[in-house]
């Protein structure tokens, strides 16, 4: 083939790559809810509560159920808050966040096999410089990504967001409840595609980490709300980013009562060299087949509270009433 065949060849995959991201841009959420900054509860949806039984007997060990619990009705937000969303807490309180405080956060990069061969986990590099506002570092920004999930933000961060709006970050068993949606597990225990083996949810298509085949048409993170809602209106609890909740993870599920100190703790109570990790949920567009495979509701993951990545963001809850 001819330099300028694979030229052209090139060409035509990164204009086809782009106009599938346009057409996935077209249909997702906006920046801002309506009414964003009218209404107290702007962008999140009312869940009815009730009974379920969160974790799942055909996950990983530590997602076995436990027993029954009863949720009370509760709000949440209908889509990972965004940049636009956090810009405008940060406006309004001159927030500084943990990672421009301490001077940097953990960055994706698909590595190269040598890198892989030389050091576990050589997919995050730890990069001066990347926060929120520069998620993969100081080359980086946020433009035209305004409606994506905002990145790099520790569980301090999360809660302080939640905080200025009168909220808090969900329990794990409010996210899981919200997830699952009245589902069942045996539905849950799958790759997110729909019928036709569609992507519903940005999850990682190919060989993590080396091969993204961008079926979904995201390579890394993605707008809010680009893929279909749950039956309770809510979008991407499965992937694009993980999301903090305000538990603490110490190991398997256990039933209520069970004397663990931290259970139902607010973890940002508890002074940071006291802090267990945070349970985070839903997976990340880095979640693959082969690697992680936690892009289900059941699913859960320990994530240090004050670690900001480029994988991990969260959405807020309110109580159910008014
Ligand atoms: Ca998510």
């Amino acid at each position: 083939m001819s330099a300028s065949l694979q030229h052209s060849g090139r060409l035509a995959f990164a204009v086809l790559v782009m106009l599938a991201g346009a057409a996935n841009a077209a249909s997702c959420a906006s920046a801002l809810p309506s009414a964003w900054g009218k209404d107290a509860r702007a962008g999140m949806v009312r869940i009815a509560g009730g009974s379920f039984t969160p974790g799942s007997t055909a996950g990983y060990a530590d997602e076995r159920p436990a027993g029954a619990v009863n949720v009370k009705p509760f709000w949440i937000d209908r889509t990972e808050v965004t940049n636009a969303q956090f810009a405008a807490f940060v406006k309004a309180t001159a927030y500084v966040s943990d990672a421009e405080r301490d001077g940097g956060a953990a960055v994706f990069k698909v590595p190269l096999e040598a890198e892989l061969k030389a050091r576990p986990y050589a997919w995050w590099t730890y990069t001066k410089g990347a926060n929120w506002r520069h998620p993969e570092g100081p080359g980086s920004s946020l433009k035209g990504r305004d409606n994506q999930p905002v990145v790099q933000v520790t569980l301090a961060d999360a809660s302080a967001y939640a905080r200025w709006l009168g909220r808090t970050l969900p329990s794990e068993v409010q996210w899981e409840f919200a997830a699952k949606a009245g589902r069942s597990d045996a539905a849950l225990d799958r790759a997110p595609r729909n019928k036709a083996g569609k992507p519903e949810a940005n999850f990682w298509q190919g060989v993590f980490p080396s091969l993204n085949t961008r079926e979904d048409g995201h390579l890394g993170r993605s707008p809010v709300g680009c893929y279909p809602a749950n039956a309770f209106g809510v979008y991407d609890m499965i992937g694009n980013v993980w999301e903090w909740t305000r538990d603490a993870y110490t190991g398997a599920r256990q039933p209520h009562g069970n004397g663990d100190p931290f259970a139902s703790v607010d973890l940002a109570s508890i002074p940071l060299e006291k802090r267990p990790p945070a349970v985070i949920k839903g997976g990340s567009f880095l979640c693959a087949a082969n690697f992680c495979v936690r892009y289900r509701a059941a699913a859960r993951h320990p994530q240090e509270a004050n670690l900001p990545t480029a994988h991990v963001g969260f959405r807020t809850v309110a109580a159910g009433d008014g």
